[in-house]
């Protein structure tokens, strides 16, 4: 009867590819065709200007509160470029730069953080679930869409996105433990940014790292530089090709920090000091791969200016486009809010809703309700 450490089957691992100098680990570097190499320069800096100018058109009063993704390109690009178009990519909401690489429109993000729920729907044929704000329910929809491709056999995976405080809610441990007990092909990527709101990692868990979870639940995991998009790339690579072969889900951690305060609606220097965001700043993954991709002679300065005139010119059209969409039917009328979500809308929401249309001086005929059920039982 002996008193001994338990074997266990697997170990975690940590991976860096490039230094936060932008050399390489020439061991480690993948082989990535040069064009390759200069499209995810492109997405990411894409992503950077999005969320550059979202920051102005939230100040300006033109879209609401909304989540910054400045530092979590590589993370959300660099997992992404491993899907097939037809795989599932179910985010939470700081993977900008998925979102734009997957399809979604620019314009429909506008929209979305204009403050219409039309922006959260996927553009027809982008297998994507739309933004998940309530924390870590997205990881349970990933679980069980990873089991219905077990069951259909269909070969896709799944790729479902938290941060690291989703790893303290129910759900996240609800998803991992139902994952690997149906080996269902999930990736989990956890955008490590080390603050839930205003708590640092240190206050919410107790132990070393968040991938060391993947040992309790049986299945593979690896940590990150999540501002290493090389690192990324290679590591979620390696848990797609795995899933998709059978092998069931993997928990990849990545290692980033929150650049942006929380949303455009939270001050951190209430909780963090300016000192620590700095010493980050110089870690930043965009000027990483900048560095890494000049000295391959792969990009160079006129390369960068003519993407960034590029962008400029996309990002101002889609601009219009959305500001001129909400100022049109459906979404320029207020009465849509009380459409869609009841079969029958109760009646306290009925009175509301005529008493709102009596203020905005439409007449009765216009106000008829048009949720599906309803129409649908009134022959529309
Ligand atoms: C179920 C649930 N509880 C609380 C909130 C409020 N809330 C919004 S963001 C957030 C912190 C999430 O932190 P983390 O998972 O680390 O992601 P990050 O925002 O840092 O990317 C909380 C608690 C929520 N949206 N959903």
């Amino acid at each position: 009867m002996p008193r001994k450490p338990i074997e266990l089957p697997m170990q975690v691992e940590y991976m860096s590819i490039l230094d936060d100098t932008g050399e390489v680990d020439k061991e480690l570097e993948p082989k990535v065709e040069a064009a390759q190499l200069k499209d995810m320069f492109r997405w990411m800096l894409y992503a950077r200007r999005v969320d550059e100018r979202l920051l102005k058109l939230q100040r300006q009063g033109r879209i609401g509160t909304f989540p910054q993704a400045t530092g979590h390109e590589a993370i959300s690009l660099g997992s992404a470029i491993n899907l097939k178009p037809d795989d599932w990519h179910v985010p939470a909401y700081r993977e900008l730069a998925g979102f734009l690489y997957r399809g979604w429109t620019l314009e429909g993000i506008l929209i979305y953080w204009m403050g219409f729920e039309e922006g959260a729907r996927p553009p027809e044929g982008v297998n994507d679930t739309p933004i998940a704000v309530p924390i870590a329910s997205q990881l349970l929809h990933a679980a069980g869409m990873g089991m219905a491709a077990n069951i259909v056999g269909d070969k896709k995976v799944v790729m479902t996105y938290f941060g690291d405080g989703a790893t303290s809610e129910g759900d996240c441990h609800e998803a991992l433990n139902f994952a690997s007990v149906f080996q269902a092909p999930v990736i989990f990527v956890c955008l490590n940014n080390q603050y839930a709101i205003s708590v640092p990692l240190s206050k919410q868990m107790h132990c070393e790292t968040i991938v060391q979870r993947a040992v309790a639940y049986g299945m593979p995991g690896i940590k990150v530089d999540g501002n290493d998009i090389l690192a990324v790339y290679v590591a979620t690579k390696e848990a797609v090709e795995r899933a998709r072969s059978g092998g069931g889900p993997t928990l990849v951690e990545c290692l980033t920090y929150r650049y942006t305060p929380h949303t455009t609606a939270d001050d951190p220097s209430r909780y963090r000091s300016d000192e620590e965001t700095q010493r980050w700043v110089a870690k930043e993954p965009l000027i990483r791969f900048e560095k890494y991709l000049k000295n391959k002679n792969v990009l160079n300065d006129a390369d960068i200016k003519k993407m960034d005139e590029e962008i400029e010119v996309r990002i101002n059209e889609a601009i219009i486009a959305a500001e001129e969409a909400t100022k049109k039917p459906p979404l320029s009328d207020p009465l849509a809010m009380f459409d869609y979500l009841y079969a029958d809308l109760p009646q306290n929401l009925q009175e509301q809703r005529e008493e709102l249309a009596k203020a905005l001086g439409l007449n009765t005929s216009e106000t008829e309700p048009r949720n599906a059920a309803t129409s649908a039982r009134r022959g529309a």
